[in-house]
């Protein structure tokens, strides 16, 4: 591990420290080598990606999370060739990224040879960003559409009480001479990390966002956080897409609804314990023009009105700047993270 710079009152490090710190951590706290190795990388790259809310901010929630008994660090994915273009996974109630890298080869040939596959995984734990899940496939020609539901804490439109999660999608598509479009979005107004960050900070945030245990609407993140609940973005439309990430990440893998498991017999548990579906399309089996080269047309076009900025831009520039520079990390966070990994 390169030693950190130390400037006044942050650290920078590499990434590949960072990730092998994480890996530490991990491995520490019972989790097999190949989940570690993913795990670490997956959480390394957001930090790296300026994706503060799924860095390393969630390392003790994972490793609280361990101590718990609540997730198996040490799970099997079982992956299993059900048809042409579907994929199943038991993740084993282990995380979802190792199933995911587990089923990937036989999803990809299943792509690549049907022109589009399913992988549906279940009795899995996502705490992470979702972005890394899909931009892989696009950055090998593949488009790539995933889904995973979380715990609940987000009231439906037009309803008194919680019950959806905060639901992200994300989507990743390759582009002619550049990088591919990204987008990945919690269904809810704001991501529960978000809230957590917001509360930790004495931040208020914008209305619209929840409400408090008496159901009014409330900009202090702690009111949701103590007894309230998040709201979908985009009123029913919002809704309507949870609604939907719960169907397909936990209906039809067949993991558990946001709403279904119970962790209460595991203080410290913080981990979802859901499903998550992927879809992937080749994208050469298309008529007409190449894609890559369609989504560069259509990238040219939304800079020729007056975009100037692309879901994943910022990352991508965080993302050269850590790469560039390092990652910086307050020395309390740099700290904590040390202690975790018995330094
Ligand atoms: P944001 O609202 O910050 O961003 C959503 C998307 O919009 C990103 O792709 C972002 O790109 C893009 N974007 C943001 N602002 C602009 C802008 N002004 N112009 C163009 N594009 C823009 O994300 P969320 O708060 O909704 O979600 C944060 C993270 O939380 C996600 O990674 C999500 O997967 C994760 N999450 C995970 C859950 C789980 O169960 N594992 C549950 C809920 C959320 P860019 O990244 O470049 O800013
Ligand atoms: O930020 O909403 C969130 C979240 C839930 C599970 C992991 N992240």
């Amino acid at each position: 591990m390169s030693a950190p710079h130390d400037h006044a009152h942050t650290s920078t490090l590499s990434v590949e420290a960072l990730t092998q710190l994480l890996e530490t951590i991990f491995l520490r706290h019972g989790v097999s080598a190949e989940a570690a190795g993913v795990l670490a990388a997956n959480c390394a790259n957001a930090e790296r990606d300026g994706a503060h809310s799924h860095g390393v901010f969630r390392m003790p929630g994972y490793v609280s999370t361990l101590n718990s008994g609540w997730v198996n660090g040490k799970a099997l994915p079982q992956v299993e060739d059900v048809a042409s273009g579907f994929v199943r996974v038991d993740a084993g109630g282990g995380f979802a990224q190792p199933a995911l890298a587990a089923a990937r080869p036989l999803l990809v040939e299943k792509a690549r040879s049907a022109g589009i596959a399913v992988l549906a995984i279940r009795n899995s734990h996502h705490f992470a960003a979702l972005w890394p899940d899909v931009e892989p496939f696009a950055e090998d020609g593949l488009v790539a559409l995933s889904v995973v539901n979380s715990m609940t804490c987000v009231v439906p439109h037009g309803a008194d009480r919680p019950l959806f999660g905060t639901n992200p999608i994300a989507f990743a598509a390759p582009r002619a001479g550049g990088a591919p479009i990204v987008f990945d979005l919690a269904t809810s107004a704001i991501a529960h990390g978000d809230v957590q960050i917001a509360a930790r900070q004495g931040e208020k945030l914008p209305s619209g966002m929840g409400v408090d245990s008496l159901g009014q609407p409330t900009c202090d993140p702690k009111a949701i956080l103590e007894g309230g609940a998040l709201l979908p973005f985009g009123g029913h439309k919002g809704s309507a897409l949870s609604m939907m990430v719960e169907l397909l990440a936990a209906a039809l893998t067949g993991g558990h609804f946001s709403f279904e498991f119970d962790w209460k017999n595991h203080p410290g548990a913080k981990t979802p314990w859901t499903g998550q579906l992927l879809i992937v399309i080749d994208p050469s089996k298309a008529a007409g023009q190449p894609f890559a080269e369609r989504s560069q047309e259509l990238v040219r076009q939304m800079h020729g009105v007056g975009l100037k900025r692309l879901p994943g831009d910022r990352r991508h520039l965080q993302r050269a700047r850590s790469l560039a520079e390092g990652i910086a990390l307050d020395a309390q966070t740099l700290a904590q993270l040390r202690e975790l990994a018995g330094h």
